[in-house]
């Protein structure tokens, strides 16, 4: 394989306008920051830049609810996210933001270098403009009438119910957001990037060029663009608030947000060189730098298309790649921040990793559960029973157990030191495992090449399961038995215990190196047990049996990963779900739309065998008594008779059903569910629901009546 003079890697610059969750980090963050690592133990020469995005809408719109000036917004916002990047280990070059002069000062010149030459068009449009404010309405400020699906408060750009992309011009009934009056139309002058010219580029370089590298997902998207026909995009928009358009009679107008954004990444890099006493240029300008943008799926038509463009006519070089992810859903539910269903990386922080001393154990835990469900090819789903699953199941019980065991039975058998590896006495098995050791570096390191990065952490683990099931048979605390008249193993016994274990440890030594992408704080812990320097956890150095030199003795093993109890699983199921209820405007994610309805009931859960069926224990019940609950618009709680006893439910459905209504009515209940507590109430069962296509709620009920208690099968 060819390798590239130098790497510039780049992670998406999020809004500073709140916090980010967990779907932003598994999408541009995690995979990033192992790729960076691995190139940077590879010792290539790499750069990792990122930054607060601070212009756009979405800042003065935020300091507007929080009843502050953008300026407040930005420099509150910016200093969290970069210290919640840092606790999760993810390790920028530079963590810049765009409200600096420098990035102001370069995207201007980016701006003026385009127009110069002739690469934009100017237009006079007529555009919605509010008369009391005295201002043009940018697309958020402009709320209407979805014409997809009659939402009342769809704004000028997106419908937030149905999720379509919209023109103000599109909106029914639209209405200024700062005035609350009807905008009137007024002619305004912009300059636009004319992509429709670059139409013949586009296809070569993306759909030819990159046809066999880039994702197909990308690919997908990109194709569906240019297929639609490519349109002149405005760069410039009346607002006050972002990068100054650098031209005399563009007075109050900026730069649009996606035009000055991406160059962040250029000032980034700029600043970077400034710290560090480099160049910058070849960066930017060298066609042998390789440079590769970290995005979500909703930023791939700007990396790929626009920012591409952009680049082109500036003169620099263009991303080899874009491997963009798909979305993570949670817990069964698009992940939101206008509907408050989410993980904030704040929230995880402070309830996982501040709480524990040296708590960065369970950084390396999200990003273990992050990477191992990324949607790289398609939409994933974080669930906390899953997040806990990996914790026990996979770093409790296989990585952590393997390095464990290991130190333990070297400490217990082989007088705390590094054995002896003893070639004439190598079995068929260990010759097997220490050629396992050279291969899964291969496998991994060609993974991440590819940014396969869920395949490569599968055969890092793999690799520890390998380590396992080796130890299990030749079984040294068996063999340690064999002992001669002085209590002692024999020579023989020892000689075959001394292999197993060196060849143990310099598998977890190797572990170390290959999880260190992954998992650095990991890694680290390793290094420390095994008393080696970090420098031990460059790239070339795995594969081989060399790293811990005989009759080195080695520190006492810590555990590496503490397992994850159901009580804080449940606590944070309460509290994703006692956050939702209380949130307020029409799109709760009950009122999914008709589209996600149909798509719900299309798509199968998998297979399940009759055993998994039969654990769940369903009983027919009356409905006896049912009150709202305090301060929970969506709760009831319900008094069922199961006829061998009335249990206490508290079930979601206030929205659909008056208590009222439903006592007296026959349901179906599961009654073997663990219990839960829901805003203080223990409830113990579920009752069971239909919801139709239009989200309307139905009891699954008998027809006739029988009695309470009844099983159902
Ligand atoms: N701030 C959008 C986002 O956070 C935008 C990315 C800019 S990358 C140049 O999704
Ligand atoms: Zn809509």
């Amino acid at each position: 394989m060819d390798q590239p003079k130098r790497y510039l890697v780049t992670s998406a610059l999020p809004y500073a306008n709140g916090l980010k969750h967990i779907g932003h980090l598994a999408g541009a963050y995690i995979p990033a920051d192992i790729y960076v690592r691995y190139l940077k133990a590879q010792k290539r020469n790499v750069v990792y830049v990122c930054g607060s995005d601070e212009h756009g809408t979405a800042i003065p719109i935020q300091a507007t609810k929080e009843g502050t000036t953008a300026q407040a917004i930005i420099d509150k916002y910016h200093p969290i996210m970069e210290q919640n990047f840092r606790d999760l280990g993810i390790e920028f070059d530079i963590y810049h933001r765009t409200s600096d002069p420098l990035h102001h000062e370069t995207a201007q010149e980016f701006f003026t270098m385009l127009n110069n030459k002739g690469d934009l068009e100017v237009k006079e449009t007529e555009q919605y403009f509010d008369e009391e404010a005295n201002t043009f309405l940018a697309d958020r400020y402009i709320k209407g009438t979805c014409p997809n699906c009659g939402y009342e408060s769809a704004y000028g750009d997106q419908c937030e119910r149905c999720g379509k992309s919209l023109s103000p011009d599109e909106l029914i009934n639209p209405v200024s957001t700062l005035s609350g009056k009807a905008p009137v139309k007024k002619a305004t002058k912009h300059w636009y990037l004319p992509l429709d010219r670059h139409e013949d580029f586009l296809r070569k370089w993306i759909l030819e060029e990159h046809a066999g590298d880039w994702r197909a997902n990308v690919l997908g998207q990109c194709k569906s663009w240019i297929d639609g026909g490519l349109q002149p995009r405005a760069v410039t928009r009346d607002l006050d608030w972002g990068v100054k358009v650098p031209l005399k009679d563009a007075e109050g107008k900026v730069l649009y947000v996606w035009f000055d954004a991406p160059i962040g990444y250029i000032s980034a890099t700029k600043q970077w060189a400034k710290d560090n006493g480099k160049d910058w240029r070849p960066y930017w300008e060298d066609s042998e730098t390789k440079l590769v943008h970290f995005v979500g799926k909703d930023n791939i038509v700007f990396h790929c298309i626009i920012f591409p463009v952009m680049l082109k006519l500036h003169g620099n070089i263009l991303p080899a790649n874009v491997p963009a992810n798909e979305f993570m859903n949670l817990e069964g539910e698009k992940m939101s921040t206008s509907r408050n269903w989410k993980l904030e990386m704040q929230d995880y922080i402070d309830d996982f990793i501040k709480k524990e001393n040296g708590g960065t154990q369970l950084a390396d835990v999200l990003r273990y559960y992050l990477t191992q469900i990324a949607p790289e090819t398609k939409d994933s789903e974080f669930t906390w029973k899953g997040f806990q699953d990996a914790n026990n199941s996979e770093l409790v019980s296989i990585f952590g157990n393997f390095i464990n065991r290991s130190m333990v039975l070297m400490h217990k058998l082989c007088k705390g030191k590094v054995p002896k590896l003893h070639a004439a006495g190598l079995t068929e098995l260990d010759n097997a495992t220490i050629k396992e050791i050279q291969s899964a570096k291969e496998r991994v390191e060609a993974l991440l090449e590819e940014f396969r990065f869920r395949d490569a952490l599968f055969e890092v683990i793999g690799l520890a399961r390998t380590g396992n099931q080796y130890m299990q048979k030749k079984e040294p605390w068996i063999v340690a038995k064999q002992q001669g008249e002085d209590g002692q193993p024999t020579a023989q016994a020892q000689e075959s215990i001394d292999n197993t274990l060196h060849i143990c440890l310099q598998l977890c030594a190797n572990l170390a190196i290959l999880i260190n992408p992954f998992l650095p704080f990991t890694a680290r812990k390793i290094c420390h047990m095994l008393k080696v320097v970090d420098k031990m956890l460059e790239w070339e150095n795995a594969g081989k049996l060399k790293l811990l030199s005989v009759g080195y003795s080695l520190r006492p093993p810590e555990l590496l990963f503490r397992k994850i109890e159901d009580e804080e699983i449940s606590y944070q199921l309460e509290k994703l779900r006692s956050a939702a209820t209380t949130r307020d405007d029409a799109a709760t994610p009950k009122e999914k739309t008709m589209e996600e309805n149909i798509q719900s009931a299309t798509s199968l859960k998998p297979q399940i065998v009759f055993d998994d069926f039969a654990k769940i224990d369903l009983r027919v019940g009356k409905i006896v008594s049912a009150e709202k609950v305090e301060k929970a618009d969506k709760l009831l709680k319900l008094s069922v008779d199961l006829g061998f006893e009335t249990r206490t439910i508290v079930s979601g459905i206030a929205l659909h059903f008056k208590p009222e209504e439903i006592v007296g009515k026959q349901v179906t209940v599961v009654v073997n569910l663990a219990p839960r507590k829901m805003r203080g109430i223990e409830s113990n069962g579920m009752i069971l629901m239909a919801e139709d296509p239009s989200g309307k709620l139905h009891f699954i009920n008998p027809e006739d009546v029988i009695n309470p208690g009844a099983g159902v099968s």
